[in-house]
């Protein structure tokens, strides 16, 4: 069912806590962690713990979900003393989507370039 969890989501077992991560903030709904591999000094992601391959699919199940992700995106930018900073949901595997759990990646800390890469 869409927003159930599932076994072979690598987002839903760091959600269940079964992988670790290292957590900046979490909600009700959301949580949100550093990226592995880090693009920029600060490079969280947010996701919500339900379910979603891509952030179009959220936006239609759950658009009251989707608002939490942005206004977690801003809490972590203002966590981090961000003026500046770049929301990316990459979606689909020819824009770089690797992870098939919708997510904001939240970059900062540097100098950024347009158009992206
Ligand atoms: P994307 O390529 O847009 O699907 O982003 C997936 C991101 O997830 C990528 O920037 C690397 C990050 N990532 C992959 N595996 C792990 C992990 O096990 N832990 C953490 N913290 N981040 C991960």
């Amino acid at each position: 069912m869409a927003g159930e969890p599932q076994d072979d989501c690598l987002f839903c077992r760091i959600v269940a806590g079964h992988v670790p991560a290292t957590i900046v903030r979490e909600t009700e709904t959301t949580i949100a962690f550093r990226d592995i591999n880090p693009q920029a000094p600060t490079h969280v992601l947010v996701i919500p713990k339900a379910h979603y391959p891509t952030v179009a699919e959220l936006a239609t199940a759950d658009p009251a979900l989707t608002a939490d992700i942005l206004r977690e995106t801003e809490a972590v930018a203002d966590e981090d003393k961000l003026e500046s900073y770049r929301i990316v949901f990459n979606t689909g595997p020819g824009a770089g989507q690797t992870v098939f759990h919708a997510h904001a990646h939240v970059l900062g800390g540097r100098g950024m370039q347009w158009p992206p890469g």
